[in-house]
Formats: structure tokens, C-alpha cells, sequence
């Protein structure tokens, strides 16, 4: 406890430096309202803004212009995960912020507009700029004030935008970061489509899943513990109907950053190799034929490739607990024809697929269900079976995340390796404490389901939440061609508390 409150007071010590640091240089440039004219611009223009994963059209003037951008902080109540809340700080009300698209050369006039309802006040750095803090020094803006500065865009490339007041990690951490793309003047390579992602890293009082508005959670961020590594500001902000698409025999560009705070990026598309690589997001193709690319915390990459095949593409985190465990999961879906010699066309990522489904239209049932049980609560013996209902399908998300890649979708087992769970006449036999048990500590040793003996091992699965695994033994208890009780999350609470500790806190 005492090693927390120090590290606390560290980070407020560093912060007030860092805002005497802003402030002592924010003097000298403010309000002034002088006005520089570029030779060399020619008309003027208001950018078009884009909400992630679109990109404002290419640039296909010839000359450099005044380009006006009006940038909105807002600081809103969204969605992280399913359930899960967090408020987000955010540049034009999305993590991440809106995609700024101007040309090498370009006069920018930025304009940073702090709306009245937020609590903070909030700037913005420019890794585009050139100049003190990268706009930060004449950009840092009270709530309901706005703030005006100019830059020109000497150097073209793929840029990161971050608030940088202070506690500045704690403004990146709760969104405040996007991309601005200077293209060069003779522009980018024809691209059939092309989309903006962006990674971020959130660290959240809750454990992963827990539900709920969530609080940051300091020690973690100093730590560099994210409870969830996502793109596009939220678990699945781009799976299923969410997808980015493409047709075959088109060229994807994919412009790519990394908010972070803290991690780094080992950013991979499960099934196809990247053509061209801008590595670090610079202007040259420095690399072809890539795998998978490092993408710096602030900073970024452009990729493309060609989809030959039709499919679903999994974009991830080759870091793979975060994609699998902390959300870094995100999907290219490629319509077309099968081209057999590139191919031979079975599906291989039903995994991947599975889970993202399962999750979307889960979500979609929980809302639904949740609704009736609230229509229904007048004393209605519905209301049980109607809170089972919900615990069952929030189970199957568990179920389809953590014990599908064993017990298999239908919970059939594997022949001689893994034992089934449907119609497990072992299960069936299991009280809730001893359930909850198995799954809390593993198991291993012979065992002897339906008739069949197995002798292998099952992984304690303690990181996982109190409601997790009773939602996740609910389901199973319920499904498959079973039939049985409701397990609680008191239940499991309590059977927690006497399975050994260290292995309960693992990953709080
Ligand atoms: C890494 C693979 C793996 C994962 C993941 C896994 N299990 Fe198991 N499970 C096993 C194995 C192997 C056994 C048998 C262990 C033995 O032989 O002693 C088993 C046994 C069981 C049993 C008792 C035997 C039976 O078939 O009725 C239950 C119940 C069970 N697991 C439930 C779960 C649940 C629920 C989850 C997810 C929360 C899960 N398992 C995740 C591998 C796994
Ligand atoms: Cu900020």
C-alpha cells in the first residue's frame, strides 16, 4: 500500500513539472493573434475529418493550401467491452481520434475546441509539427474555450496526434491520441481501399470482463498492466458486421498507429503478408514481403497488400495474449471468387470466427434479455429462468474464449485426450462447490467419463472473475444436451477464498 501512495506522489511530482514546463513556454505565444501569410499557399480549405476505420479521400490537388482543421474534445461515457463502460477523453468524440488527411506543404490552421462539458482542460501535439511540444505549447485549452494556432506541414509522412497535458499518460491512456497523414506531394500509390486503425492500451479498476463503468487504475498504467489491448477504442470495434471488407483481387492500404501509453505493437494479418511496408509510417516503401511489423507506442505504419483469396482475415497483436485475452482482435472480411491455386479454400480460422460471433450476437440477446427481465420484475417466477437465460448466453462468450479450444464447440472432447462435457454423467455427478473447484485449480490424473478413462491435464483457470465462471458452469451445466442449476458468482466467491491465494490474485 505504502509503495503505491509513493509511486502516486512520483507521478503527480512529474506532472507538475511537466505542466510548469508547459506553461512557462505557453507565455510567450499566447493569444497574440498575429497572422503569418505562406507565399507559397494558394486558396483555402476546411479538412474533412474521419471517424476511424475511414480515411478522407486522397488529396489530388497539385499545389499547397490553407487547410482550416476543427478539432472537438470531448469526454464521453462509451462502450470498452461488452458490459463494460469507461469514461474516454477523446479528439472529436472517438478513441481514436478523427483521421486528418493534408498535403506536404499545406498551411494549417488547427483549431482546438474544448467542449464546455468537459472537466479537464486538454492541448494537442502534433508529431507532424515542427515547433515547441508540437502545438502543445499554444494549444492547451479550459473547458469551453477554443484555441488557434498555425503550422505548415514541412514533412510529409504518417503522423501521431496526442493530448500532451499533464498527467499526459493519463490523458493518452483514456484515448487522446489519432493520426494526421501529410502526403507527399507526388501522393501515395493507387490503393482500392483504405482504412484507419489504431491501437491503444487501457488499464481499468475491473479485471478484464469485469462489468460496469470502469475507473483507470494508476498502478497498473505504471506498471504497464493493460486489462485490455484493443483497436479502434473498444473490444470487437471491428469484428463481425463491424468488419473492414474488400474484394478480391483488390489492394488494401491499412493506416496504422499506436496510441499506446505503453505497449508496443507487433501488428500481423493472420493469412496474408504485407507488400509494401512504410515502416514507422515514413514516406518510403522501405520494406516488402512483411510478416509482421513493429509499431512504435506513438507511432505508426502503412501497410498494403493485395487479397487474393476470399475470407476472413484476422488482424491481431502478434503478442497473442493480447489478442486472444486482452481484445487486440480485429477483421478483414474479402469477398470474391476462390481461386484454388492460391488456396484450396477450406476455412481455417473457425476459432477466430467463432468467438467474434459468438460475441456480437451474445451481446445483442444479453440486451434483450436484460430488457424483458426488467419488464418481468413485478414478482414474476419468470424472472429466475429469465436470469439463468442471461447467464447462459454471457457463458457461451466465456465458454467460446477459454474452454472451446479443448472441450471443442459442441463440448464433444477429443477422443482419448480431453473428455467431453455434454452428457458428462462426471459433471453431472459435480456439486456447484466442486465445479467451481475444478475450474478454479485444474485438474489432472486419470479420470473415468461416460465409461471412457482419460489421464491428462486441465490448466487452473483462476484469472478468470467470479462471474465468469459461474456464468461459464452455468452454460455448460445448460448446454451441449445438459441440464442443471444456475452457478453464482457468491458461490464461486466463496470457493475462491479457500483455493489457495496466489493463484486467485494472479492477475489483479
Ligand atoms: C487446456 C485444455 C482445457 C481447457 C482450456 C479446459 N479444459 Fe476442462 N478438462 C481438460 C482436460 C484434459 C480434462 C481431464 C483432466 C484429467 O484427465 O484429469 C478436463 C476436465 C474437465 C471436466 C471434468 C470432466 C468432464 O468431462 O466432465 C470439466 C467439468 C471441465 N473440464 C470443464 C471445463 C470448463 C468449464 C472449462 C472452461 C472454463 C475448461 N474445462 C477448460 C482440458 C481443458
Ligand atoms: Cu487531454
Amino acid at each position: 500500500m505504502k509503495r503505491n501512495i509513493l509511486k502516486l506522489l512520483g507521478a503527480v511530482a512529474v506532472a507538475a513539472l511537466f505542466t510548469n514546463v508547459l506553461t512557462a513556454s505557453e507565455a510567450p505565444v499566447v493569444a497574440t493573434g498575429k497572422k503569418v501569410i505562406d507565399p507559397e499557399v494558394q486558396g483555402e480549405e476546411i479538412a474533412v475529418l474521419t471517424q476511424a476505420p475511414n480515411v478522407p479521400p486522397p488529396i489530388t490537388r497539385k499545389h499547397p493550401t490553407k487547410v482550416i482543421v476543427h478539432l472537438e474534445v470531448r469526454e464521453l461515457t462509451k462502450r470498452l467491452a461488452d458490459g463494460v463502460e469507461y469514461v474516454f477523453w477523446t479528439f472529436g468524440g472517438d478513441v481514436p481520434g478523427s483521421f486528418i488527411r493534408i498535403r506536404e506543404g499545406d498551411q494549417v490552421e488547427f483549431h482546438l475546441n474544448n467542449h464546455q462539458d468537459s472537466k479537464m482542460p486538454h492541448n494537442i501535439d502534433l508529431h507532424a509539427v515542427t515547433g515547441p511540444g508540437g502545438g502543445a505549447a499554444s494549444s492547451f485549452t479550459a473547458p469551453g474555450h477554443s484555441s488557434q494556432f498555425s503550422f505548415k506541414a514541412l514533412n510529409p509522412g504518417l503522423y501521431v496526434y496526442h493530448c500532451a497535458t499533464a498527467p499526459v499518460g493519463l490523458h493518452v491512456a483514456n484515448g487522446m491520441y489519432g493520426l494526421i497523414l501529410v502526403e507527399p506531394k507526388e501522393g501515395l500509390p493507387p490503393a482500392d481501399r483504405e482504412y484507419y486503425i489504431m491501437q491503444g492500451d487501457f488499464y481499468t479498476s475491473g479485471k478484464y470482463g469485469e462489468e460496469g463503468l470502469q475507473q483507470f487504475d494508476m498502478n497498473k498504467a505504471i506498471d504497464e498492466r493493460p486489462t485490455y489491448v484493443v483497436f479502434n477504442g473498444a473490444v470487437g470495434s471491428l469484428v463481425g458486421d463491424k468488419a473492414i471488407t474488400a474484394k478480391v483481387g483488390e489492394r488494401v492500404r491499412l493506416f496504422v498507429g499506436n496510441g499506446g501509453p505503453n505497449l508496443v505493437s507487433s501488428f500481423h494479418v493472420i493469412g496474408e503478408i504485407f507488400d509494401n511496408v512504410y515502416q514507422e509510417g515514413g514516406v518510403l516503401a522501405s520494406q516488402k514481403q512483411v510478416q509482421t511489423t513493429l509499431i512504435p507506442a506513438g507511432g505508426s505504419a502503412i501497410v498494403d497488400f493485395k487479397v487474393e483469396v476470399p475470407g476472413t482475415y484476422v488482424l491481431v497483436d502478434h503478442s497473442l495474449f493480447r489478442a486472444f485475452n486482452k481484445g487486440a482482435i480485429a477483421m478483414l472480411k474479402v469477398e470474391g471468387p476462390e481461386n484454388q491455386v492460391v488456396y484450396s479454400g477450406k476455412e481455417v480460422d473457425a476459432v477466430y470466427i467463432g468467438q467474434a460471433a459468438a460475441g456480437g450476437d451474445s451481446e445483442k440477446r444479453v440486451a434483450e434479455l436484460k430488457a424483458e427481465v426488467a419488464a418481468e420484475i413485478k414478482g414474476n417466477p419468470k424472472i429466475a429462468t429469465l436470469t439463468k437465460e442471461i447467464q447462459i448466453e454471457k457463458g457461451k462468450g466465456v465458454y467460446t474464449q477459454t474452454c472451446f479450444v479443448c472441450h471443442q464447440p459442441e463440448g464433444q472432447g477429443v477422443a482419448g485426450q480431453i473428455p467431453p462435457l455434454a452428457k458428462s454423467d462426471y459433471l453431472k455427478r459435480l456439486n456447484n462447490e466442486e465445479a467451481i473447484r475444478l475450474v478454479l485449480a485444474g485438474m489432472s490424473g486419470e479420470v473415468t467419463v461416460n465409461g471412457k478413462t482419460y489421464n491428462g491435464t486441465m490448466t487452473p483457470l483462476s484469472y478468470l472473475s467470479d462471474d465468469q465462471i459461474a456464468n461459464v458452469l452455468t452454460y455448460v451445466r445448460n448446454s451441449f444436451g445438459n441440464e442443471g442449476d444456475i452457478v453464482t458468482a457468491v458461490e464461486v466467491k466463496q470457493v475462491r477464498a479457500t483455493v489457495t491465494p496466489p493463484a486467485a490474485n494472479q492477475f489483479e
